[in-house]
This record gives structure tokens, sequence and C-alpha cells, in this order.
């Protein structure tokens, strides 16, 4: 059932809930290092989890206590400070920011007023309200920021701090999976959508497309497929990297994928604070654009488009609709995909055998980001709603679209639909990818 056909009370009842979780992650991922690890940059690539922490209530602030709201401002003197428009990350730990303390309290203080919008809102109305959307939209973001500070976390140096179980192991007769490919009938799907509440402006309209046939790998691309690249020389030939994927390569002196060290013949890894083996069937984490796109040209296929993945997560061949995610329209459980930091890593291969696509792809959702081929752009008939930098300023050939989240992705801010974006040289995402390929002669009618 959608949030749309539940009933008001049961829909803020919902929405307490959703705060409350990506609060109670907030609350974990800060608390889990003293002040000055806080407040410290830990990559010119991120900001302090301090400012990730009170750009998370200057944003609850603005949408929820002063928009739905209409209260007036808390700080209204900190805007500009946790504007991400008006200061680059690099620039962030020089700023006046709140302490520790202090945006411990704001976004404490924010977060008790908004329980109170929340208990005055219709929840319809106004299209901000409506369904509730500026509270998901919230929600989602405080989630995005969590798998940001998450992704500090892992450029953190120093002891683990971080814990979890680790994900389940492959299925049986999982085994072939990891160089399996089905093949995706050519024809039109609906990608995108106009009918989920919580959807954000980019995802819209749902929009026909015709997509020709295409064969996809059955799953993300593995260490053990991405160590025979590297050690093939993968990196030192120029013939299997865009120009400016090998510019870049040259530029970064890039070798490997980021946290991979050599040991001897083989390789290890390193996840937030512990060393270990490399983990042969685990999906590839944190490699760029042009990594993929060099591994897909040396193993003779490509990146998949944007709207080739999307058809082969979405695409019901039995009814001709799209669905909500690969398994079905019902919201992602623990058994279907690896989501929401319940464990920290990707899981190999196999391992959720109940959470494949009508066609037979797995692991579409969670376990690694995947990188397509396609630029970050408009669907055909969007409108910026309800403010053009979340998404519109960023459309263009600079970005690239990742797809399908990761296991530091919240399910809140992951579905069939949800499109993430990042430049083509960023690899300190949970980014992975998986190949695709056009038809061979014969292979379709
Ligand atoms: C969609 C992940 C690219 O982190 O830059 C957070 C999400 N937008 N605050 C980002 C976002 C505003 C965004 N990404
Ligand atoms: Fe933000």
């Amino acid at each position: 059932m959608s949030i749309a056909d539940v009933g008001t009370e049961a829909l803020r009842e919902h929405v307490a809930t959703q705060l409350r979780r990506a609060r109670d992650r907030s609350v974990e991922l800060t608390d889990a290092v003293d002040d000055d690890d806080l407040v410290r940059q830990h990559s010119k690539l991120m900001s302090p989890l301090v400012w990730d922490l009170a750009h998370i209530g200057s944003q609850e602030e603005l949408w929820l206590v002063r928009d739905v709201g209409g209260r007036e401002p808390l700080r209204a003197d900190i805007d500009d400070l946790y504007d991400a428009f008006q200061h680059p990350r690099a620039d962030r730990p020089a700023l006046p920011l709140l302490g520790p303390g202090e945006a411990r309290g704001y976004v404490r203080e924010v977060r008790d007023k908004v329980f109170d919008v929340l208990e005055h809102s219709p929840l319809e109305g106004r299209r901000l309200e409506t369904n509730g959307f500026a509270f998901g939209m919230i929600v989602q973001h405080e989630q995005q920021h969590d798998e940001t500070m998450l992704a500090t976390h892992q450029l953190r140096v120093g002891p683990p701090v971080l814990s979890a179980p680790p994900p389940p192991p492959a299925a049986a007769g999982a085994d072939a999976l990891a160089g399996r490919e089905v093949l995706v009938p050519g024809g039109p799907f609906t990608m995108g959508t106009s009918a989920d509440p919580w959807a954000l402006d980019n995802e819209r309209p749902a929009h026909e497309v015709h997509v020709p046939a295409f064969a996809i790998d059955a799953a993300p691309v593995t260490n053990a497929r991405y160590a025979a690249f590297v050690d093939d020389g993968g990196y030192d030939q120029p013939r299997w990297w865009s120009e400016e994927g090998w510019r870049h390569r040259t530029e970064a002196g890039l070798t490997a994928p980021m946290h991979w060290r050599r040991d001897g013949g083989g390789w290890t890894y390193t996840r937030f604070g512990r060393t270990s083996p490399l983990v042969p069937d685990e999906p590839v984490v944190h490699v760029c654009f042009h990594e993929a796109a060099a591994f897909a040209r040396w193993a003779g296929r490509r990146l998949p488009t944007e709207a080739e993945w999307e058809k082969a997560a979405r695409y019901d061949p039995a009814t001709g609709r799209s669905r909500r995610y690969p398994w079905g329209d019902q919201e992602p459980t623990p058994g279907l995909a690896n989501l929401g930091q319940r464990h920290l890593a990707p899981a190999p291969v196999g391992a959720y055998p109940d959470g494949v696509s009508p066609l037979g792809v797995h692991q579409l959702i969670g376990d690694v980001w995947e990188w397509t081929d396609t630029d970050f752009a408009a669907y055909p008939g969007f409108s910026a709603f309800p403010y053009r930098e979340y998404s519109e300023v960023f459309f263009g050939p600079s970005y690239k679209v990742l797809r399908g989240g990761s296991f530091g992705t919240d399910p809140a801010a992951c579905r069939g639909t949800f499109r993430n974006w990042d430049y083509p040289i960023r690899r300190q995402i949970f980014s992975g990818f998986r190949c695709a390929r056009d038809p061979l002669p014969g292979e379709v009618d």
C-alpha cells in the first residue's frame, strides 16, 4: 500500500517514524567520534561531520519550520553558513560553524518544533504538504547526508569506530552469477514516476521510453573480475580508457580502486578502519566512472544507459508495467536488498535471490551505486520542485547518473526511479557498476 492511501493519522505516524529513524542514524554517526574528530576535515572532498549535522537541521528549519509551519526562524543568522551553494566543501572547516554541542542543541530544537508542525499540518492542500511531501523530502535529505557522513567515516584515519554484522553469504548456486548476462527485450517501458508521493522532482514525470534490446550483467562486477583487469595491466593501457578518463587516471595517479593495497600476489582492502584480504565475490566499490568505463571496454562491453538500467530494474514483461522495485511494489526488507547501513559492506553476488527482477537481474537495489553511461538531465516535462538547487542546477554534461543505492543508502532514499549523480572522477562514494552490451546478430528477432 502506498502512503497516498493510508489516511492522515497513519501518514502522520509514518512521517514521525521516518524522522526518528533518520535522526537515530545521524546521532549514531556523529556520536561515534570525539569532538575533535567531528570538527576536523577528513578529506578535501568532504565537510566536517559537524557541518553535515547542522546543515541537516538548517534544511529542516527552512522547509518544515519556516515554510510548512509558517513559524519564526530559530537561527536566521546561520542560514548562509549551511547553504551548500555559498561555501565549497573544502572551505567549510574555516567557517565560524556551530561547535559540536551547539549543533546538537540546534538540531534538537528544530526537531521539537517540527513535531509540533507535523501535528498541525493537514498533510493535504498545498502541494508541499500533500501526502507529507516536504516531510518526506527532509527525511530523504537527512538520510542522504547520513550516507555522505558514512563516506566521510570511510575516509577518516584511525582506529575503527563503526561496526555492524557482516552481510549474508551468497545463496547456493550463485557461483555462476558473476559472469551471467540477461537479455532484455526491445520495446517501450515506463521510466520515472508521476505517482510515487515522495519521489523527488528529477524522477518525474513518468514517460514512455523506447529501449532497443540489450544484454546486461545479472550482477554487479565483482572484486575478482575487477582485479583481473588491474592485473592485466588495465591501468597502463590508454586503449581501454576514454581520452578524458586517461587524462584523469594519469593526473590522479590511479592504479587500482580506492582503498585497495597490493599484498604479495593479492590485494587487501581497508574499510572503516579495518584491513582484510579483498573478498573476491563482493561487488567492487569505490571506483570512478572512468574506471568503470575502462573495465567495460577491456571486457568487450559498455556501461548501461540510465534507461537500460531502469528497464532492467522495473520492467515486468508479464504485465508491461514498471514496478517500484525489481521485486515488486512492496518496500525493501532485510531479505530483499542490502540497504540502510545494516551491514557496512556490499554483500557477495547472489546474496539476495528474493530481490531479483522479473527478467532475472540481481542486486540492482542496494550493495553499491551503479554508474550509468548517461549525463544527469531533465526528463521531458520536468519542472523543478520545490527548489531549483536540488536537481535542476546540476543538469548537464558535468555529471553522470548512478542508480540503485548502496549498503549505505536508507530505503527511504532508494527506489527503482531514484536518481543519484556525481562527477565522473569521484570515487569516495559507494560506487560500483555492472556492464551491458548490444545484442549479437541473431540473438534477438
Ligand atoms: C543527490 C547525493 C548528489 O549529496 O549532493 C544533499 C543530495 N542535495 N543535499 C548531494 C543532496 C542536497 C545530493 N546527491
Ligand atoms: Fe544537503
